[in-house]
């Protein structure tokens, strides 16, 4: 299938047909998180807009609420000269009746335009809105619930637009072509992301709009509701009672909305099969297509580079862990790996509960096995803390001082060497040091070692770290990550080979205590874990790959199981993928505890290997690639909409892309290059020679990789020897 045919910008114009004509579509990408920082849905808007604006050019606007977020990352266009004809009159007719609307651009990697509406001035209409709203689709809305009222005023704005924006458009194109009796029919697509713009997408539908229309849901609000309780999700969601279970949570009315917007729209999309088959039991829909998450790659590409930037920051992890352990720095930072989490403190939903019972049971083997390895576990999760850690800071003081004492005595023997030479002799060893620096070095040498306690499990205070709150001294639900550490006994005691330390706090690189930015620290670690339980994407597991960073997954995770589901035997690409649906959790943690063993085992050769064909996996995950599923989700609400306007052709073609993405097909495992070049082996000609891959060889790889086409790629993404496969 030659996948640009569905780029709609790229194509020729879909008319004439008969004697109507069909104009270039317009597309309208509507978001609560547009300019709008929240979570993960502002990262795939963010990430995606260029390669959008690639496809549609002007043609492409964004919709949003104005925000306090908005202000900083938004260019106001005062007098609308970025504006299509059709839209300057829309915006200036709503304006005309009290609406505030901005007009302007989005500053991210794209540029696009973009249109953010205020809720404020229009709230006074909310009474009339809503009623509207509950007579019109018999959903029950609670006063109450501000989100559900901001939504209410959001869709009906956005409904009111895009109606006023479709007259106005026809008029336009009326006006161009006086005289003529032909008519063009005006394209206009409109893709909604998640139930709080459901709204305008089912007003749409009631209003009869000749819309294209799509939603997309990134995690439906019940699945996520179900799974932060202590149901088992998976294996019940075939049966359960979504009206009654949304009543009982008292979500019903938004999951109403999501249900009435999923229904609604001409092509419904998740972006994972498992969040589709969520959608399929909890919102009575299966998706018609799945559009994962790509990354906007180029931003982390760092060709050959990123083995040299894996150990420029992984020597800045060395200096905080050297302040952090001191005193108890008895370990070879050579034979130190470090595995982190993050993302959002949600303890059962990301995983953290499994991993921390697998570090501990790996512990238990390094230790039984005398291994030399020491494993540090980072956990990047936030939570309310009051303040630095005084033993922390006082590490990284004590480490810094012994560095500034070090350095200057380096200075001063460099000195006194140079002066000896030209002075005709080589010095004594012995005399380099005088009796002032033995001095000093003793004093760094007692400052490092006397320490009484056990090095930190925390950078911060973590508020809720006791059972009973300081101030009141109620009892509090103790920080779940601190309780498991005690219960797991992960103390940071000398016999252990796993250390823990959990940092409440995203990372910074003005931090005083470790001073790196979020993408250095992913680069300069060896492992990232993400055992999720909830997880219908996960960008923590597709960035690190993106960085070449090899990383634990799951299959309940949508990254995990895109992976699974697109290579053969993803572990030979360092993703390891956790079995959380169809084992016990005792299985998934033993499973884990595997992985990680198994990793601790490598030589340094196969780390650096493992991370090379990681990285190799970057180009699946790019935009370029995955913004295809987007184009075909919105070529099969063009079809859907305009039928009558398209030949039996694009109808058939609408058919091919259903098929095809029910049976995608997978990419076979990496293919490993000969061994070290020696006598009658070298390293493949062309593009392997300069990734600077090394040339390991893995059991049953031939020594001539095939070509490789990934069916479903952009075009066909084939490759020699650079590819991995075969
Ligand atoms: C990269 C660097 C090497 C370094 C290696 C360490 O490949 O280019 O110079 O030796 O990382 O790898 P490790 O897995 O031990 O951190
Ligand atoms: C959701 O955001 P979340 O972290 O609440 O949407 C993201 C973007 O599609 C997705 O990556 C994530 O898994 C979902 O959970």
């Amino acid at each position: 299938m030659d996948e640009q045919k569905f780029k709609l910008g790229t194509s020729p114009s879909l008319g004439p047909l008969g004697s109507k004509t069909l104009d270039e579509p317009r597309l309208f990408e509507v978001s609560w998180e547009a300019c709008n920082r929240v979570g993960g849905i502002y990262t795939v808007l963010k990430t995606k807009a260029a390669t959008t604006v690639e496809e549609f050019g002007d043609r492409y606007c964004l919709i949003g609420p104005y925000s306090n977020n908005s202000q900083l990352e938004f260019e106001p266009d005062y007098h609308l000269n970025g504006a299509s004809p059709a839209l300057r009159r829309t915006i200036e007719e709503m304006r005309g009746q009290g609406v505030v609307v901005h007009y302007g651009r989005w500053l991210i990697s794209g540029y696009p335009s973009i249109l953010l509406f205020e809720l404020g001035p229009v709230s006074g209409r909310l009474g009339e809105w809503r009623h509207n709203w509950i007579n019109l689709t018999k959903i029950p809305t609670p006063e109450q619930d501000t989100e559900t009222n901001d939504a209410i005023l959001f869709g009906y704005l956005v409904a009111w637009f895009l109606g006023s924006y479709l007259a106005q458009y026809q008029r336009y194109l009326d006006e161009m072509r006086p005289g003529v009796e032909d008519e063009i029919t005006p394209q206009v697509i409109a893709h909604f992301h998640e139930w709080q713009v459901g709204v305008g997408l089912v007003l749409c539908r009631a209003r009869m709009f000749r819309i294209a229309t799509l939603f997309t849901t990134h995690a439906t609000l019940l699945g996520r509701y179900l799974c932060a309780g202590d149901v088992d999700f998976y294996n019940t969601f075939s049966h359960v009672n979504a009206d009654f279970e949304a009543s009982k949570r008292q979500i019903y009315h938004r999951y109403a909305i999501e249900k009435a917007a999923a229904h609604s729209a001409h092509t419904f999309t998740t972006v994972s099969k498992i969040t589709g088959d969520e959608a399929l039991y909890l919102l009575g829909r299966a998706p018609d297509i799945i559009t994962p998450n790509g990354l906007n790659v180029v931003k982390f590409s760092a060709l050959h580079e990123f083995q040299n930037l894996h150990a420029l920051s992984k020597e800045k992890i060395h200096d905080f862990v050297r302040g952090h352990f001191y005193g108890h720095y008895d370990f070879d930072l050579d034979n130190t790996l470090y595995f982190f989490t993050a993302g959002r403190y949600e303890y059962r939903n990301k995983g953290v509960d499994i991993f921390i019972e697998s570090l501990s049971r790996l512990n238990h083997r390094l230790q039984l096995y005398g291994s030399p390895v020491t494993v540090i576990a980072f956990f990047i999760c936030p939570t309310p803390h009051n303040s630095f850690c005084i033993d922390a800071l006082k590490g990284q003081a004590v480490a810094r001082q012994l560095r500034e004492t070090v350095a200057e005595l380096q200075q001063d023997i460099g000195k006194r060497i140079y002066e000896a030479v030209l002075r005709g002799h080589i010095p004594d060893a012995a005399t380099l040091i005088s009796e002032s620096d033995r001095v000093k070095l003793k004093r760094g040498l007692f400052a490092t070692a006397k320490r009484d306690s056990l090095p930190p499990v925390t950078t911060h205070n973590v508020a809720n770290d006791g059972f009973f709150s300081q101030t009141s001294g109620a009892a509090t639900t103790p920080d779940p990550i601190l309780t498991a550490f005690r219960r797991t006994q992960l103390l940071n005691k000398r016999s252990d080979r796993v250390k823990v330390i959990f940092h409440p706090e995203f990372l910074s690189s003005t931090s005083p205590l470790l001073p790196i930015d979020y993408e250095d620290f992913v680069r300069g670690c060896h492992l990232g874990v993400f055992p999720s339980y909830y997880e219908p994407w996960g960008y923590t597991p597709a960035e690190c790959t993106v960085m070449g960073v090899p990383s634990i997954t799951t299959n309940l995770a949508g990254f995990g199981c895109y992976m699974e589901e697109t290579i053969d035997r993803p572990t030979d690409y360092g993703i390891h993928i956790v079995d959380r649906r169809f084992k016990s959790v005792e299985e998934s943690i033993n499973q884990m505890t595997e992985y990680m063993l198994n990793f601790c085992l490598k030589t340094r050769r196969q780390r650096v290997n493992l991370r090379n064909r990681t990285e190799r996996l970057a180009d699946l995950l790019d935009w370029r690639r995955m913004g295809l599923e987007y184009s075909k989700a919105r070529f099969i609400s063009l079809v859907r909409e305009y039928g009558s306007l398209y030949p039996p052709e694009r109808h058939a073609l609408v058919e091919e892309i259903l098929r095809s993405s029910r049976n995608p097909s997978k990419l076979s495992r990496p293919f490993s290059a000969p061994p070290s070049p020696k006598a009658g082996h070298f390293p493949p000609a062309g593009p392997m020679s300069s990734r600077q891959d090394s040339y390991e060889p893995m059991a049953g790889s031939s020594g001539h990789p095939p070509r490789i086409r990934i069916q479903g790629a952009q075009g066909d993404l084939t490759a020699g020897s650079d590819v991995p496969g075969g």
